[in-house]
Formats: structure tokens, C-alpha cells, sequence
């Protein structure tokens, strides 16, 4: 037998239904991924903008995020954009739906086949620029504040063909001078960039949050440009998405986040948030809402091929409704009593060096030093003590099983 959509959407009116204030957004290219993979073709059909803005809206998300060429198609004329564009914002209108973010496709055409800001053919580069300035008038019309830069092409795949440190420097100039294009039209964008290590390169400059962490602060305008780490990359990886989100975020860097899931470290997967890695997306999305994350919740995902169209709402449903599942087990956990009277045991230490280490934290004095180091320690105290992690982590999987 099989179960209609409606039903499980109609059965799941409860704490966790999406609703705007939650400010879920997710890509048009993620609902319309036709399904396609590099052993088979489209599965579905493609989806209209318009009707997706609708489905979505009414789903409970808060706004949708393009590439230039998902609304208008490349090499579209003037006329046909600004008709496409009247269009869209009517359907953002009707359906109480916003553009928080934009970005460019510079991946798809064959011209990019060798990167685009960093492909070694000038032309490339200029034309880079230009569908970019363009993708960005195309962004800011309809209200976007970040503007996304995924280099999904600059890499290489024989070493020899490039030297990465004039990458970097091409890389560099493009994202300096596309700051001040922004400055220049008053369009008040802040730029977030999205690391990935591999594919469809075989290796991609900046392959990690840390790698593009580091890079920002060599830009001309850093305050202007921060990070939009994606789940599935992180993991490509092998790395821990918690520490990559919490350094952005401990750095004020994390200006809009790509959520979604994989299975360890492969091709990218871009799987249904919270579909494979329970524990670390619990600890994430308690990251993100006890340290004030304010951006859209983003879905950078992608239904099953398998799916028909009525499979692509179930998935996109599915992303929302975990997001806040993992969010009330996450608050849940963190009230629970007996979690909060362990942590206290846990944290509590020694006096005498808590407020030695109050002083280490308003600053280096010689005194200071020779008082750290005249201190008596008991290393064997130390190095026998339990630290009844075991017992904490067992509290962490029995709430977000739903025991507690
Ligand atoms: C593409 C990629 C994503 C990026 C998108 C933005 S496009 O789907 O796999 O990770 O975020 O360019
Ligand atoms: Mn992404
Ligand atoms: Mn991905």
C-alpha cells in the first residue's frame, strides 16, 4: 500500500513543523536537481521556479537562494530577464517568500571546464567577472544580503597545468575587485565563501573552512567576506563539521551555512539533513542556536533519484522538520537537571587555579609568569581522575533517541 504525501504532511502538524520564523531556506537548484549523476540521466522533470517558491512557502520555509542561471537561463536577453525577474517577485510576493542569498554558476558551461576565476585562459577569467557582476545586479534586485562563492571549478586535475600560487593570487584579485564592484553599486553584500576539497576537480584550492578562513584575511575588504561551510565538504574531508562551524563562528565568520548530510568521506552526497550523522548534526545544530547563528538555516541538498516530485517535498519537509527536532532534543538536553548538576561537577575545579587562570585571561604580567611558575600541581591527582565523559555522552544519545 502506499502512503499519499499529504497524509505524513498532514500527520506531522506539531512542535517541529516549519514555520518563517524558523528561516529555512533552501537553494532552487536543490528541489529541481533533476536527479541526474555521472552513470544516468534526469529522473524528474524540471521544476518551475515559481511553483517551487509556492510548494515551499507552503511547506513553512522562509525563502529560496538561486544561482543566476537557475532563474534566468544563460544566455537569456535582457528583455526575457526582466521578464522572468517581474515574475519571480511576483511569486516572492504572493507566496511571503525572500532572497537571502544569490550566487553565480560558474561551473556548468564547458567555457569553466578549467575554473573560472582561476582557469588559465584570460578570457576566462574576464568572462568569469563579468557573468559575476552581472549574477550579482541579478542578486541584490531581488534582495539578497550574502552572496555566495563556491569555486566549483577552481583546481586542477594534473598539477602540472598550474602554479597554485598564482591561483591563489588570481583568486585573490577576483574577490577584491568584486568586493569593490559591490561597494561601488551600494549594494551593502556580504560575500561567504564555501569551501570543498574535490569534485568535479580532482583537487580544489581552498579545501576546507580553515584553508578559507586563513585566505579572507589576505583580502582587501576581510570584514566584507566570511565562510559558508557545507556539511557534506567538511565530511569529504574526513573533518568534524562542529569545529569547522564553531571556528567561523567563534571568528564572526560564519555568514550563511550549507546543511545537508553525508556518508563519510566520498563523492559528495548532498543527502537529506540529518539523514546519516545523528549525533554530530544534534551537536551542530546546538552550536548554531546557543551561540546566536541569526542566518538563514540553509538546505544545500538533493532528493534521492529515486524520487518523483511528491518525493521532493517529502525531502524537503524531512530537512525542516529535523533541523527542529534536533533543536528541541538539543534544548532539552542542555535544561535537563541531572546533565547540568554533571557539567557542574565536571567543570568544577581547583580554586586557587581558577583564579590563576582569570589573570592568564586579562593578560601576560612577569608576575603572573613566576607565580604560574612557582605553583605546586599533583600531575598523578590529575592523571588519575575520571572525567565520567562516558556517562555524559550516554545522557547526550538518550535524549536525542527521545528516552529523556
Ligand atoms: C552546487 C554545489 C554546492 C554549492 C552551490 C552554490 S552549487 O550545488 O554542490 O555545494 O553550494 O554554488
Ligand atoms: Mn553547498
Ligand atoms: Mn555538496
Amino acid at each position: 500500500m502506499t502512503v499519499p504525501s499529504q497524509l505524513i504532511h498532514e500527520s506531522t502538524s506539531d512542535q517541529f513543523t516549519p514555520k518563517k520564523e524558523d528561516k529555512f531556506t533552501f537553494g532552487l537548484w536543490t528541489i529541481a536537481n533533476q536527479g541526474r549523476d555521472p552513470f544516468g540521466d534526469a529522473v524528474r522533470p524540471a521544476l518551475n521556479p515559481i511553483h517551487s517558491v509556492q510548494k515551499l512557502s507552503e511547506l513553512g520555509a522562509y525563502g529560496v537562494n538561486f544561482h543566476d542561471n537557475d532563474l534566468v537561463p544563460f544566455g537569456a536577453s535582457a528583455a526575457e530577464r526582466d521578464r522572468i525577474v517581474r515574475d519571480f517577485k511576483k511569486a516572492l510576493d504572493d507566496y511571503g517568500m525572500v532572497v537571502p542569498m544569490a550566487t553565480t554558476n560558474l561551473f556548468y558551461h564547458p567555457a569553466f571546464k578549467d575554473g573560472a576565476f582561476t582557469a588559465v585562459d584570460p578570457s576566462v577569467r574576464a568572462f568569469a567577472l563579468q557573468k559575476t557582476m552581472h549574477a550579482i545586479d541579478l542578486g541584490a534586485e531581488l534582495g539578497a544580503k550574502t552572496y555566495v562563492f563556491w569555486g566549483g571549478r577552481e583546481g586542477v586535475d594534473s598539477e602540472a597545468s598550474k602554479e597554485a600560487t598564482e591561483s591563489l593570487k588570481r583568486f585573490r584579485e577576483a574577490i577584491n575587485f568584486l568586493c569593490e564592484y559591490s561597494i561601488d553599486k551600494g549594494y551593502n553584500l556580504r560575500f561567504a565563501m564555501e569551501p570543498k576539497p574535490n569534485e568535479p576537480r580532482s583537487d580544489t584550492y581552498f579545501a576546507t573552512v580553515g584553508h578559507m578562513l586563513g585566505f579572507i584575511y589576505t583580502l582587501d575588504h576581510p570584514d566584507m567576506v566570511g565562510v559558508n561551510p557545507e556539511v557534506a565538504h567538511e565530511y569529504m574531508a574526513g573533518l568534524n563539521f562542529v569545529h569547522s562551524v564553531a571556528q567561523a563562528l567563534e571568528a564572526g565568520k560564519l555568514f550563511h551555512i550549507d546543511l545537508n548530510d553525508q556518508k563519510g568521506p566520498r563523492y559528495d552526497q548532498d543527502l537529506r539533513f540529518g539523514s546519516e550523522n545523528l549525533k554530530n548534526l544534534f551537536f551542530l545544530v546546538r552550536l548554531l542556536e546557543n551561540h546566536g547563528y541569526e542566518g538563514p538555516r540553509h538546505f544545500d541538498a538533493h532528493p534521492y533519484r529515486t524520487e518523483d516530485e511528491a518525493g521532493v517535498w517529502d525531502f524537503a519537509l524531512g530537512c525542516m522538520r529535523t533541523y527542529n527536532m534536533f533543536k528541541v532534543r538539543a534544548k532539552q538536553f542542555d535544561t535537563d537537571p541531572t546533565v547540568k548538576q554533571l557539567l557542574a561537577d565536571i567543570y568544577a575545579g581547583n580554586a586557587d587555579h581558577i583564579a590563576l587562570l582569570d589573570q592568564v585571561k586579562k593578560g601576560y604580567t612577569a608576575e603572573l609568569a613566576n607565580t604560574i611558575k612557582a605553583t605546586t600541581f599533583d600531575p598523578k591527582a590529575l592523571g588519575e581522575r575520571g572525567y565520567q565523559y562516558e556517562k555524559l555522552d550516554q545522557l547526550a544519545i538518550e535524549h536525542i533517541m527521545g528516552i529523556r
